[in-house]
């Protein structure tokens, strides 16, 4: 029997089968947890449904989480189809491109710097908000993704890192305020891995490259190695861990010069 028998879970944030998003989901459900997954536009809708199946779900629903009418809605139907839920996994991140090159103080903007914490950071509360009668008394977990740039300055990652550095401390009081509910809220801070979130941005293949010959693992991190934390950090194996960062990434973040 897998940790995470019985445990219905909400997966956010597969756009393919490079998604840190499914990654977990393959986890999780390796572990015995029943999922719905969530697809942001009607361009993803299918390739959603299609992984979906490979894990036993066809419960596949819209969700674009700058919309509170689809956010009350997915968890209208998640109601309906299931009565409660155990388990959220926010894996949701953007901003404007132009907010991802040159230096930070160039390329932010009031606009970006929106964007950026509505999409990548708020999304988090209000889905959290919006399951809470769903998820209360259940010994429930709330996991999303952070990274690196929370907390020191890496070149190009500019308005998401202080968008990161928000989502670590709105992980901290959402876990304070759902705490007495029974729902614990922790965040991964993953290494860099190549996704659609990642492919683009200038200078990502020599960070992967350079990263792999220093990191004490030397190896980059992979989207299965983050699953796994996922599903131990939403299970009950984890029941005393709430408000906290785990840093998934070889081993980068603990290296100075
Ligand atoms: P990805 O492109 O596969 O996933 C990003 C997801 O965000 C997509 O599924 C996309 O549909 C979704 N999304 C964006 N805007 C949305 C909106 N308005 N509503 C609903 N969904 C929306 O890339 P990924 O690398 O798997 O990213 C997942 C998370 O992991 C992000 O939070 C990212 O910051 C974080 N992360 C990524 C890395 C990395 O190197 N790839 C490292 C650390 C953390
Ligand atoms: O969080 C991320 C990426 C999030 C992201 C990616 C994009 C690309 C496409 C947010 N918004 C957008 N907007 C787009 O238009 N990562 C941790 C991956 C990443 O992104 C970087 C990195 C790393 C690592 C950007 C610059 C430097 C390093």
């Amino acid at each position: 029997m897998g940790f995470l028998q019985d445990k219905k879970v909400l997966i956010t944030g597969v756009a393919s089968t490079r998604s840190i998003a499914w990654g977990v989901a393959e986890a999780m459900h390796r572990e015995g947890a029943t999922l719905a997954y969530t697809y942001q536009s009607d361009k993803l809708k299918k390739r959603v449904e299609d992984v979906a199946e490979q894990t036993g779900s066809s419960l596949v629903l819209p969700l674009d989480v700058q919309s509170d009418e689809q956010i009350a809605a997915l968890f209208g139907e998640l109601e309906q189809q299931w009565g409660g839920l155990d388990v959220i996994v926010h894996s949701i991140a953007f901003a404007p491109r132009s907010e991802l090159e040159g230096s930070y103080i160039d390329a932010v903007t009031r606009g970006g710097f929106a964007t950026a914490h509505d999409v990548s950071v708020y999304s988090l509360a209000a889905l959290a908000k919006a399951a809470r009668p769903l998820m209360a008394g259940r010994n429930g977990a709330i996991v999303t993704m952070s990274y690196l740039g929370a907390v020191r300055t890496i070149p190009n990652y500019n308005v998401m890192g202080v968008a990161k550095a928000s989502l670590e401390a709105n992980v901290r009081y959402l876990a304070d305020s759902l705490g007495p509910e029974g729902t614990r809220v922790n965040a991964i801070s993953a290494g860099p891995i190549r996704t659609l979130a990642a492919s683009g941005i200038s200078g990502f293949k020599t960070m992967l490259d350079e990263s792999e010959k220093r990191v004490p693992l030397r190896r980059n991190t992979t989207i299965q190695e983050v699953g796994n934390a996922a599903a131990f950090l939403c299970s009950d194996l984890a029941s005393g861990i709430t408000g906290d960062v785990l840093y998934v990434d070889s081993g980068y973040h603990i290296l100075g010069m």
